[in-house]
């Protein structure tokens, strides 16, 4: 999965606006290197990012996710936790909603069931807004987010959606410290009881450059791939990537090897 931030900051037409001609060539590329499925967002989530309007939101997804089907064969998925976004998604035959709020917004639920579009519920302590400050996990990180991911999943399928339409993701740096994060993903093979395809997302992340010593957003690719790898060994099944040429190399060379 490559990921497509439909935000100024990452694709700048110089100045407040989202260069068209940028995002198209990002999909391309990362198309052509090898993403199955193309997330687009219009609405950071990196810690203390600031919230986008509903109107905002989708006029930077829409447009390019209407692009995107008509212009390739990767499947889409939106990354959202607005249902009105997710609703006007699906009209435009959405594959995948990506949810850092596992359908919990009012009405999420019953759109996904309604639709039958895949879904991706990820696990998140707080908000994007408060959610690095100070998380606690008083029984531990790892009972904590699988109990959650398992309740949820539950509560959706009772709603109608088809557990086959389900992935689940642990939510890595979402309301979690370094130490937090390396549990997890040292039990991450264990989420596969759960009986449903598992997404990791560590690309970039901050904990990728902790581990690195603090380094910087664009020293972290190495060790970036170096964790989707191992996710991949643990068992994901879906890795959500900015640098898809280099991950996709790793894979096949670790799966070959393996
Ligand atoms: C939107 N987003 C940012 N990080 C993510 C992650 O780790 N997983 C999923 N599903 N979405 C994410």
């Amino acid at each position: 999965m490559g990921i497509l931030n439909v935000t100024p900051d990452s694709f700048s037409d110089g100045g407040r606006f989202v260069s068209k001609d940028a995002v198209r060539r990002q999909v391309d590329a990362m198309v052509a290197a090898g993403a199955d499925m193309i997330d687009i967002g219009g609405e950071s989530t990196r810690p203390g990012a600031p919230e986008v309007s509903l109107q905002e939101e989708l006029d930077r997804v829409l447009p390019v996710m209407e692009w995107v089907k008509s212009h390739c064969d990767a499947y889409v998925s939106v990354d959202t936790y607005k249902p009105q976004v997710m609703k006007e998604s699906i009209a435009l035959s959405v594959d995948m909603i990506n949810d850092i709020n596992a359908l919990e917004s009012d009405g999420a639920v019953e759109l996904v069931a309604d639709s039958g579009v895949a879904v991706c519920l990820m696990h998140k302590k707080g908000t994007p807004k408060n959610m690095q400050a100070n998380p606690v996990y008083e029984n531990g990180v790892f009972n904590e987010v699988f109990k959650y991911l398992a309740a949820r999943a539950d509560a959706c399928v009772q709603q109608g959606v088809k557990p086959e339409a389900i992935t689940l993701d642990p939510g890595f740096g979402f309301g979690k410290t370094l130490t937090h994060n390396i549990e997890l993903f040292e039990r991450l093979e264990m989420f596969s009881e759960l009986q449903y395809p598992l997404l990791v997302g560590v690309s970039r992340k901050r904990m990728i450059g902790e581990l690195l010593g603090d380094v910087p957003v664009d020293e972290r690719v190495i060790g970036s791939v170096a964790a989707a790898s191992l996710a991949a060994l643990k068992g994901a099944k879906i890795l959500r990537v900015h640098d898809v040429a280099e991950t996709v190399q790793a894979l096949k060379v670790t799966m070959a090897l393996l």
